[in-house]
């Protein structure tokens, strides 16, 4: 038996939205998604920033309520950090709708409320990745770390700590600072690894475009979560990928790509053609 019949959701997974809102309401009226009255949709974050409408797409994710299962991304972070006063908003930001809506408040907490993993129906969602070194029930408790913390009342405290990029290496004796600063980059940012799964920040390109003593996370060897199906955004140079247990849906749609919807139970995609921004 098809262990996704058990399923009793319709799951549509959808890449990185990046406040192109207009698209995501394509998306989400599709007849395939929206005719179904059982339909659910996880994003794998970075839904706000650098687009056109990141107040109206993080609406709509709020509106969506028990639809909506959304983990945080490095943007969504960002945005998190500008509010509470940590960093400064940058000329690429263009998430001021946000900042200054009446609603600004109630949208901050419900941010800070998301998951930073998912874990169901033997898929993991993420932002970006994991380290080799982490199974599946290591990477679930260090994203619930990461998740109290956000959710706590000290949670401006907690995004003072997590930016730069060492320690790029897990050891378990990490503590405090090094911990939360760890545990953040690789579920939001991590793309390239060593082979013994040091993190490189500096270079981003997919497709090979990178020295040859690195690698994409997921390839490499004896990684520990190789037994599960990993679902994640962030790459769009490296764009659409669906191998057995692996896939990316960032499609770049805020740089004039596509937005995807992966149905779960059989991979079905959908995909909108986006509006190049200018700028
Ligand atoms: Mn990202």
């Amino acid at each position: 038996m098809n262990k996704f019949q058990e399923m009793d959701e319709n799951i549509w997974v959808i890449g990185d939205v990046h406040g192109c809102c207009s698209s995501l309401e394509k998306l989400i009226n599709k007849n395939e998604i929206f005719n179904n009255n059982y339909y659910k949709l996880w994003f794998a974050g970075d839904i706000v920033n650098r687009g056109p409408n990141s107040l109206k797409t993080i609406l709509t994710l709020m509106n969506l309520d028990d639809k909506c299962l959304c983990v945080l991304g490095n943007h969504d972070i960002h945005l998190l950090s500008v509010a509470s006063g940590i960093s400064k908003l940058s000329k690429k930001d263009s998430f001021d709708d946000i900042l200054n809506s009446k609603d600004y408040k109630h949208i901050i907490d419900w941010l800070r409320f998301r998951p930073i993993a998912h874990f169901q129906y033997n898929h993991l969602l993420v932002h970006a990745g994991v380290v080799p070194q982490w199974d599946i029930n290591k990477t679930l408790s260090l994203a619930s770390e990461i998740e109290s913390l956000l959710r706590s009342n000290n949670w401006r405290k907690t995004l003072k700590k997590i930016y730069g990029d060492k320690p790029n290496f897990w050891r378990d004796k990490y503590r405090g600072n090094d911990r939360i600063r760890l545990i953040t980059s690789v579920f939001t940012r991590i793309r390239l690894c060593t082979k013994d799964g040091h993190m490189d920040f500096t270079h981003k390109s997919g497709k090979g475009y990178h020295p040859n003593w690195l690698m994409p996370w997921f390839q490499v060897p004896n990684r520990k979560t190789s037994n599960i199906n990993i679902i994640f955004g962030h790459w769009s140079n490296l764009g659409l990928l669906i191998t057995p247990n692996i896939i990316c849906l960032d499609t770049g749609c805020v740089w004039g790509g596509k937005l995807t919807a992966m149905r779960l139970s059989d991979r079905k995609l959908i995909q909108i053609q986006c509006d190049k921004i200018k700028k």
